[in-house]
């Protein structure tokens, strides 16, 4: 299948793009260059505001909002996610994670899917070749981190929150892959 040549090839110069991604945050330190425009986007964003980052700061407290719609990675490049919980609700109330999808993806799926994912912490196994990271679930005043390479093609990548009821709240926003200088 297409999708899987495609991951193949991806893992096969996973080892040389990381190299260079190591390579250039030693000489630049991942400095503010401005993002190039990320080809053919699939998802309407908004305008970066960032600079593309190995490390996305992102939050979400019990208004069920991601304080971030976008954030930006380099093409190939290890990347850290980190997701804290900013309100006081429950964890079996108002649990976050996040969970990053194939650009071709539908997060409205991958959401449906979700809701009778209890046992897997409503990450639904049956996406598990869509899904490029995901973080487990995160109660109030904590954080989690999930480390990941990111995707060598640049473009949008979707994200969003899978405990139940979340997207539909409006907790998704968008990855973006911009390619490397
Ligand atoms: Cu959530």
């Amino acid at each position: 299948m297409v999708e899987n040549q495609r991951r193949f090839r991806a893992h096969s110069i996973l080892k040389r793009a990381f190299a260079g991604c190591v390579l250039g945050l030693l000489l630049f330190g991942c400095s503010g260059d401005e993002p190039k425009a990320a080809s053919a986007p699939v998802v309407k964003a908004p305008k970066p505001v960032e600079s593309p980052s190995p490390v996305l700061k992102i939050s979400a407290g019990d208004n069920m909002k991601f304080n971030k719609e976008l954030l930006i990675v380099e093409a190939g490049c290890e990347a850290r996610i980190e997701l804290t919980h900013t309100g006081r609700m429950p964890i079996n109330k108002m649990a976050h994670n996040i969970v990053v999808i194939e650009a071709e993806t539908d997060p409205f799926d991958v959401a449906m899917a979700a809701a009778s994912a209890k046992d897997s912490d409503y990450v639904p196994q049956e996406y598990e070749e869509q899904i490029i990271a995901y973080t487990g679930l995160v109660g109030p005043g904590r954080t989690v981190t999930v480390d990941f390479i990111a995707p060598d093609v640049p473009g949008d990548y979707p994200f969003l929150c899978t405990f139940p009821g979340h997207f539909q709240g409006g907790m998704m926003g968008i990855l973006r892959v911009v390619a490397v200088e």
